[in-house]
């Protein structure tokens, strides 16, 4: 048994650094890690046409913020904690945000700037002066582009991301957004275009020249090209209690290797939380109300960066060109929350103890392996987070650990609030490991390490007493509707009956919320006053909703109706449509 105080703590771990185990962080993911935090900033067309996912037809002349300032934008993202932007340069409807010399579809045919602008430009700049790092967006998908689908437009894409990584300077991160939807403009052939992700973009090749080209910077993907990092298979800000940061280097990435990663894989390509500050990704003046509450904001801290992942955290600029109040202020009292959290250590406040039991090779028999850390207070401290880092330069290796508490003199085992389904959530560490419990008044903390790769290289404990989380994490303060009378007349009709003619602009849809099953991506709504005579309200897509199943908001011009008809003309999965709630009004 050995006494030690928190310095000796840290020299002790430093000297007992053993050999790596399995595959290892490179220097840009290793650094990349310890960013933990950075913003996404999605702003395009889409922002003026109130859409999520733009069909490529869209008017560039749309595009005349009044008060477009990255300035604005780099500083609320610094003080919100944030240590570099990722950029939509381009997003599904190919207009770009810089004038690049490919296409006419930019910022270069828009009044902003009488079409001498450049946002990505602008935004470099900001971010260097307020010592951020700076990423791009491009999504592979094009709706506008006529040539989508074709070899063609392989070169088209990347002469693009050539542009954007050799004239704005260091690019920490490049987000090649997986979504293809299939249909689009195209140049005007308003068609469905199908591509096989797994061959028409060439990868490889595209990988080689970011190398070249930015050697520090990580490549982000989702499809069966293994980047440098990968998604968590949600959009909704969490990524699984188990968090392995490798993954078999080739083959396919079901959603379960996506959200958990996959223990024995052999190449490290860690997890990256992204999730929006709002509903959606862009602007919708109707989410003004609906920002992320700060209880919601920190649940998302604990399960990204408290699960060895990093947060990506998107902040949507508004048709100003600003982002708007209420998501600077939310984003600004996030990061005083996280820093308020962890200002004091309490384990420094404390005796530790490590007792540690490597009897022998455990990397070669893989048996269970102990390393207790056990922190003593002279009086009994009320606490209620711990936290862990492994040193991930030399591998991920704990597999399970224990947390108990000596209350009153007897040791109550302790478990992750926020992990569901009866798991007590105690499973990996890696970068970093926060496990969020109700308070406890203790005298004792003990940390055992009962399962590990090889022998555990524990880098920071921490203990710490936060705020109670809150029960408020809404789901963006939406309501439940009123009692509809909602019938199904086939599989994929929904049929809504009031009785008597009632004037309506609004119908929403929200999607099941814990399948993808019978979600709507294409729908036509019509209504009636007589059964027989329906008029089509509209039609058309939800974008984006089966990564980010929030509510979908149909409106359109004021109709007396008594009846109202919805048809899933497609559904994500299955053949059965379904529902989280409806709302007409
Ligand atoms: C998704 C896209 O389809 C969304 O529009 C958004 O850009 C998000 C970050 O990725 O897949």
């Amino acid at each position: 048994m050995k006494r030690l105080s928190i310095v000796s703590f840290v020299l002790w771990t430093a000297l007992t650094v053993r050999a790596q185990y399995g595959p290892v962080p490179s220097e840009n993911q290793l650094r990349w890690q310890d960013m933990e935090m950075y913003a996404f900033i999605h702003y395009s067309l889409n922002t003026y046409t109130d859409q999520e996912w733009g069909f490529g037809n869209e008017d560039p002349k749309l595009f005349n913020p009044s008060n477009l300032d990255c300035r604005q934008w780099a500083r609320v993202c610094k003080q919100s904690g944030m240590k570099g932007i990722i950029f939509t340069a381009k997003h599904h409807c190919g207009f770009c945000m810089w004038p690049s010399a490919y296409t006419e579809y930019s910022v270069k045919n828009s009044p902003w700037k009488n079409g001498k602008g450049d946002v990505v430009r602008e935004l470099a700049e900001a971010c260097r002066e307020e010592g951020l790092e700076f990423a791009v967006y491009l999504s592979p998908w094009d709706r506008n582009h006529k040539d989508y689908g074709k070899p063609e437009y392989v070169t088209y894409f990347r002469n693009q991301l050539r542009e954007l990584l050799t004239n704005y300077g260091d690019i920490f991160e490049v987000w090649f957004d997986g979504a293809n939807g299939g249909d689009g403009w195209y140049g005007g052939a308003n068609e469905t275009r199908k591509i096989d992700r797994t061959t028409y973009y060439q990868w490889p090749e595209t990988y080689k020249m970011i190398r070249e080209l930015q050697p520090k910077c990580l490549i982000w993907n989702d499809g069966s090209d293994r980047g440098d990092l990968r998604w968590v298979g949600t959009e909704a800000g969490n990524v699984g209690e188990t968090n392995w940061s490798t993954m078999p280097s080739k083959g396919d990435t079901p959603w379960h290797m996506l959200h958990y990663g996959v223990e024995d894989g052999d190449v490290w390509c860690p997890g990256e939380t992204n999730t929006s500050i709002r509903p959606g990704w862009f602007y919708h003046e109707t989410e003004n109300e609906h920002v992320k509450s700060l209880s919601k904001l920190m649940d998302t801290y604990y399960k990204s960066v408290g699960r060895n992942s990093t947060l990506l955290l998107n902040f949507p600029i508004a048709p100003n060109g600003r982002i708007h109040p209420n998501d600077s202020l939310r984003g600004i009292a996030f990061k005083k929350m996280i820093d308020e959290v962890f200002a004091e250590n309490l384990i420094e406040h404390g005796t530790l103890n490590i007792e540690h039991a490597a009897a022998h090779d455990k990397a070669v028999t893989n048996n269970v392996q102990s390393s207790m850390f056990n922190v003593q207070w002279e009086k009994p401290t009320p606490v209620n987070r711990f936290l862990a880092e492994e040193d991930i330069a030399q591998g991920q290796r704990v597999k399970k650990f224990t947390l108990e508490a000596e209350v009153d003199g007897k040791w109550l085992p302790l478990r992750d609030a926020l992990v569901e389904d009866g798991k007590d959530g105690l499973t990996t560490i890696g970068h970093r490991r926060i496990i969020c419990f109700p308070t406890v008044t203790a005298t004792k903390l003990r940390f055992t390490v009962t399962d590990s790769k090889a022998e555990p290289v524990i880098k920071k404990l921490g203990a710490y007493l936060a705020p109670e989380l809150t029960a408020d994490i809404p789901d963006s303060g939406e309501k439940k509707s009123s009692a509809l009378h909602i019938f199904f007349s086939s599989p994929t009709q929904m049929m809504i009956d009031w009785d008597t003619d009632q004037t309506f602009t609004t119908f929403r849809y929200l999607p099941p919320q814990d399948t993808k099953d019978g979600i709507i991506t294409h729908y036509t709504l019509w209504g009636s006053t007589d059964w027989s005579q329906w008029t089509k309200l509209a039609s058309g897509e939800f974008s984006n909703i089966v990564n980010n199943p929030i509510w979908q908001t149909i409106t359109f011009p004021a109709t007396k109706v008594r009846i109202l008809k919805l048809d899933a003309d497609r559904l994500s999965e299955g053949s059965r449509m379904g529902y989280g709630d409806i709302d007409v009004y």
